[in-house]
């Protein structure tokens, strides 16, 4: 039978991923919504055939009629949202970041290993962006060497007054934290986060554009710009540079346009364009994982290292200065045993 999914929290994230359930995931039905906006929610039920809105989301993630949970709810409320499906035995896609701080999250990754079974996939969509599958599958045929750096642009056009400096690392930076950990298949040791003078079109005191340099536990480096307030699109771009060759993805040459003596293609406002596909892969491998009791992609251990590491780089944001990210040792944590 088909997985009953619940989604607690219905805001752009939410209501994106609630008409990708209802509409092209296989395997999967949408039975409930939830979100504080109790408005909000019963309108997105409405739409649909058979989904209640449930105003209090731990009474959705309690719900005998939910087998698992998609959490797209403000990163703040993760922590009690996804403590309640462990506790329930919901498997859980919980959109990034997994939590505010470290030792939240640490505690997310300590309540699902003391359940017995991994449940949570973290929400690092970019994983199942079909660019990035393909650059990870040519850097683990081997071909190409080992990799040495990788450089990643991140433009988004922009943001509202509210989103602050620190928002860029924890919010958007973040992306980059689970690419180029999966990437290198490993851990980051070192962030260090610079700003240019920003640019005018940026609120007031925001440090935008922000330059972030990550070095690899494993001697790999990484350089990324992070700029919010572009005012061209959406851009997300990646080069990754092996000792025998590079990989270059993002650069959105799929249509172009001719005319008026001029040529060119479009690039989209929103991350929901550029990534669609990415997010479509991403809830089908979710829910294919859920209904043959297994978790893939991002677990809760990834979801916490990119805590860490956006922990350090707010720091890092402060000073200029690199920070060491503070992890914990991970084989601690599972006993030895393989996560
Ligand atoms: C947003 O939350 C995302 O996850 C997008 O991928 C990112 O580009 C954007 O900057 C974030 O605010």
């Amino acid at each position: 039978s088909a997985l009953r999914v619940g989604v607690v929290g219905v805001g752009v994230m939410g209501a994106d991923h609630a008409d990708r359930l209802v509409h092209r995931i296989a395997g999967a039905t949408l039975v409930a919504v939830s979100d504080p906006d109790t408005a909000r929610a019963a309108a997105l039920a409405a739409r649909y055939d058979g989904v209640r809105a449930i105003p209090d989301p731990l009474d959705l993630i309690a719900d005998e009629g939910v087998d698992a949970v998609l959490i797209a709810s403000p990163g703040f409320v993760h922590e009690e949202q996804v403590l309640a499906c462990v506790a329930h035995g919901k498997y859980t896609l919980c959109e990034k970041p997994l939590t505010m701080d470290s030792e939240s999250a640490l505690r997310v990754v300590e309540a699902e290993r003391k359940a017995g079974s991994p449940l949570i996939q973290v929400g690092f969509m970019r994983r199942f962006d079909p660019e990035y599958a393909e650059m990870k599958r040519l850097l683990e045929a081997g071909g190409l060497g080992r990799l040495l750096l990788v450089h990643n642009v991140h433009r988004n056009k922009s943001v509202g007054d509210s989103f602050r400096s620190e928002m860029i690392v924890r919010d958007s930076l973040v992306h980059e934290v689970d690419v180029c950990r999966w990437l290198f298949d490993d851990e980051i040791d070192t962030i260090t986060v610079l700003a240019p003078k920003p640019t005018g079109r940026a609120a007031d005191g925001i440090l935008d554009p922000q330059v972030a340099i990550f070095r690899m536990a494993g001697g790999g480096m990484a350089t990324t710009e992070v700029f919010v307030n572009s005012q061209v699109g959406y851009e997300v771009r990646c080069e990754a540079v092996a000792e025998c060759g590079n990989v270059t993805i993002g650069l959105g040459q799929s249509v172009f346009v001719r005319r008026d003596n001029r040529y060119g293609g479009y690039i989209p406002d929103d991350f929901r364009d550029r990534f669609g596909r990415a997010y479509d892969l991403e809830v089908q491998a979710w829910v294919d994982a859920c209904r043959r009791g297994d978790v893939v992609g991002p677990t809760a251990w990834d979801g916490y290292a990119a805590v860490a590491v956006c922990t350090a780089g707010m720091q890092s944001l402060a000073t200029g200065q690199p920070v060491r990210v503070d992890l914990v040792d991970r084989a601690e944590v599972y006993g030895g045993a393989d996560t």
